[in-house]
């Protein structure tokens, strides 16, 4: 059982670089990991994911070192269990917007005596069962590799931050700009004056009280995240392609 490298390098207060995904390619998981990304965000919540494409772009990330990351569709118990069952290292749990939704994320997650994920034998995450370790074993194993991040990417839950952040077994508090700039009404306008205050606001209680954390953004935004002392980073497949896309035609003479 491997331990989670990514989780480690956060705790630690490095931070951590990955690549999002929403379209089913365990080769381009791949492709990611031979670029030397710490990790992968699996997206099941957008684009056009399966369980089974989520599984096996859970092992490609393994096969290069990276920590597979998923975010669900939905902070259900059965959809956060599908996943990791299956060899997420990890959720980013989309849409999170109180105190009870958090906890539920992290009991989801968590087996005894952290949560109640449901426990089975037979499933990837513990090697088919077929080794014949301790289910104990396993589960102190899980429970300690497992990283849990939560969305704020609402009004809702940017009013409830100070107790959301107040929730053990978060390793990650994630603002989601695109979501948090239509809950605030300018859909899209990230770096519109009212949602770049909140996102600003939010980040300096997440780091005053002394938590991790995270946000996507292109080449041109992470130096200041960085900066910043965020520490869950991530850009997106579709940006790759803009930018050499870009590119390579105007080079063409296009
Ligand atoms: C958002 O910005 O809404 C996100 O969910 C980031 O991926
Ligand atoms: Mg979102």
């Amino acid at each position: 059982m491997q331990s989670n490298k990514m989780k480690a390098r956060i705790k630690a207060g490095e931070p951590v670089f990955g690549v999002s995904v929403m379209y089913p390619s365990p080769q381009i998981v791949e492709m990611i990991g031979e670029h030397g990304f710490d990790w992968v965000m699996i997206d099941c919540e957008h684009g056009s994911m399966s369980p089974e494409s989520a599984e096996l772009m859970c092992l490609a990330a393994e096969r290069r070192g990276m920590t597979p990351i998923v975010r669900p569709e939905t902070n259900r118990p059965e959809v956060l269990m599908r996943y990791l069952d299956r060899g997420a290292m990890g959720l980013q749990v989309p849409h999170v917007n109180t105190k009870d939704e958090a906890i539920a994320a992290v009991r989801a997650t968590k087996y005894y005596p952290l949560g109640d994920r449901g426990l089975a034998r037979g499933q990837r995450s513990t090697g088919f069962g077929i080794t014949g370790g301790s289910i104990a074993g396993y589960t102190e194993w899980s429970n300690r590799e497992t990283l849990v991040c939560v969305q704020i990417e609402e009004k809702e839950g940017l009013g409830n931050l100070d107790q959301i952040l107040t929730v053990d077994g978060v390793d990650v508090f994630f603002i989601g700009p695109t979501d948090l700039s239509q809950s605030l009404g300018y859909p899209g306008q990230r770096d519109h004056p009212i949602v770049k205050k909140a996102i600003d606001e939010a980040f300096a209680k997440i780091h005053k009280a002394g938590k991790a954390s995270g946000t996507p953004g292109g080449a041109d935004e992470v130096p200041a995240h960085v900066k910043l002392g965020v520490l869950y980073h991530y850009t997106h497949i579709p940006t790759f392609m803009t930018y050499y896309g870009r590119h390579f035609l105007k080079q063409a003479g296009r």
